[in-house]
């Protein structure tokens, strides 16, 4: 009986202290911000030349969702910039305040979501709206992080509690309905995680300084880490090339 007790006892205590571990290391935001922090400035360009986007077929819904449309997956600029690419200084344990928005909004628009890449803070509230006026599915995929599987009517929306999104890491989001829709969420570890925009630029402020990884992510061109050092009051310069 005792060997019995001890077995379901030591598992919960275990548990209890792997929680509080997990606690331990979450980010905290320095009272008063970041008086000595620096900058990095950089752009995110594709090596070589880029693949024609995939057509994707448009079979359902056509009045609302309109024709074939070329995939998003890899949006390269005429000059080589890369957008929705996902960059972030790892292990920084405490600094600035989180300037993300206090509630997320994701759209599904014209049978694409909107925005493709949406960058969340952890345990953040918000809101999936449907815009068209025929129904989808939201189903997300992801390791435990936020599992989904909803059918949301036309114009209609579906309420995520703050609760639900548990950690750090990325959603994979897609619709049963409409097989070519397809969008990440990226739940950040730190506010130090930001997205390049159309010409492949991005710019992460008020970094404590000190010699970190950045890591770089793509939904098509996958992870990868570049070394960064940080200077009080300077702006690092950086320039990432990633390929298929
Ligand atoms: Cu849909």
């Amino acid at each position: 009986m005792k060997q019995v007790r001890w077995a379901i006892l030591i598992p919960i205590c275990l548990f209890i202290l792997g929680v509080n571990a997990a606690e331990a290391a979450e980010y905290a935001v320095q009272a008063g911000g970041v008086k000595n922090g620096g900058t990095v400035y950089g752009r995110v360009i594709f090596k070589g030349t880029p693949p024609p986007p995939k057509m994707m077929k448009v079979d359902e819904d056509v009045a609302t969702c309109g024709p074939d449309r070329p995939s998003e997956a890899l949006l390269v600029s005429k000059s080589g910039g890369i957008k929705n690419v996902v960059l972030s200084i790892e292990g920084i344990q405490s600094g600035k305040k989180w300037d993300f928005p206090k509630e997320f909004v994701y759209d599904q628009k014209k049978c694409r979501f909107v925005p493709r890449v949406l960058l969340i803070k952890p345990k953040s509230k918000g809101v999936v709206l449907n815009s068209d006026p025929v129904g989808h599915n939201f189903h997300t995929v992801s390791k435990g992080i936020y599992n989904v599987n909803k059918k949301i009517k036309a114009d209609a929306k579906m309420v995520v509690a703050e609760d639900k999104i548990r950690r750090s890491g990325t959603v994979r989001a897609k619709c049963d309905i409409h097989s070519w829709m397809e969008g990440w969420w990226v739940v950040a570890e730190t506010p130090y995680t930001v997205l390049s925009d159309e010409n492949g630029n991005f710019s992460i402020k008020d970094i404590p300084p000190g010699t970190y990884k950045l890591k770089i992510w793509h939904e098509k061109l996958g992870e990868s880490q570049q070394p960064v050092v940080i200077e009080t009051g300077k702006t690092t310069e950086l320039s990432i090339n990633l390929k298929l």
